[in-house]
């Protein structure tokens, strides 16, 4: 009797454990259910710019040369900043002018084909542990593969709840086939090649977040892209499948300039 009090006493105290555990994490929460996170935990991310806003999310190939989707794009190339190497998404880190962007010459907008782009900077960032490359993906990861999306996008789907600190939401991969017979086919919606997707209940990316990495083992496998709303049951985000793209991305790498 007096170790099932115990019990009962240790499992009392765990679940408020937790409870206070949920709470702290909650007043954290970032768009869609992530948590904040700093820099040097995904140092390859960066905020694209326009006057000192954030518009789009990006990762860092080289030390000129990033990547990001190519429906960011809408302004020309030179107008353009990349924030890297801070947490937050309006101070901090190095803030490069952009020369130079080429985009996917297959991409179409509304739903996005070909959502992929590079950019050239006009200087070399100085590499670090909050400023560094990823390597791109060499194969598209398996559906079920853990894969961690970031940005500084909405937090609230139907809110203008954007937040300073950068924030991370764990997902799992969904294959190209099994995100077509998702809700997107009763809206003949298509998940075209060179797509992929990921969910978890309750998480995903939105808007803001377009443009960043989703990273799965340590290399980049998708670029966030669009889907319908964001954390809705059955509309997974859809994100540009970046093995899909690998030869793509290398020869318009040695071909960008230098
Ligand atoms: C957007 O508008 C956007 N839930 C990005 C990602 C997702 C939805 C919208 C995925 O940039």
């Amino acid at each position: 009797m007096p170790i099932s009090w115990a019990l009962l006493f240790i499992q009392l105290l765990s679940s408020t454990a937790v409870l206070g555990v949920r709470q702290t994490t909650q007043s954290h929460l970032r768009i869609v259910n992530g948590i904040t996170i700093p820099i040097s935990f995904a140092p390859w991310q960066v905020s694209i710019q326009v006057m000192g806003n954030h518009i789009c999310g990006g990762s860092i190939l080289n030390a000129k040369k990033f990547i990001t989707a190519a429906h960011c794009l809408n302004l020309p190339a030179h107008q353009l900043q990349v924030r890297a190497g801070s947490t937050f998404r309006n101070t901090g880190g190095q803030l490069v002018n952009v020369v130079y962007a080429k985009k996917h010459s297959g991409y179409v907008g509304s739903p996005y084909k070909h959502d992929i782009t590079l950019l050239l900077l006009k200087r070399k960032l100085n590499l670090s542990y909050k400023a560094n490359k990823i390597d791109l993906a060499s194969n598209s990861p398996y559906d079920g593969t853990t894969a961690f999306v970031s940005g500084w996008g909405r937090y609230v789907e139907d809110k203008n709840a954007f937040t300073i600190d950068l924030r991370i939401a764990v997902l799992s991969m969904i294959d190209r086939g099994t995100c077509q017979k998702s809700k997107y086919a009763e809206r003949k919606m298509k998940i075209t090649k060179g797509m992929i997707c990921a969910a978890s209940g309750g998480k995903d990316a939105c808007q803001g977040d377009s443009g960043g990495p989703l990273v799965a083992n340590g290399k980049l496998v998708g670029i966030v892209s669009w889907g319908l709303g964001c954390a809705k049951r059955g509309f997974p985000g859809v994100y540009t499948d970046v093995a899909y793209y690998r030869d793509w991305v290398l020869k318009n790498m040695d071909t960008l300039g230098s």
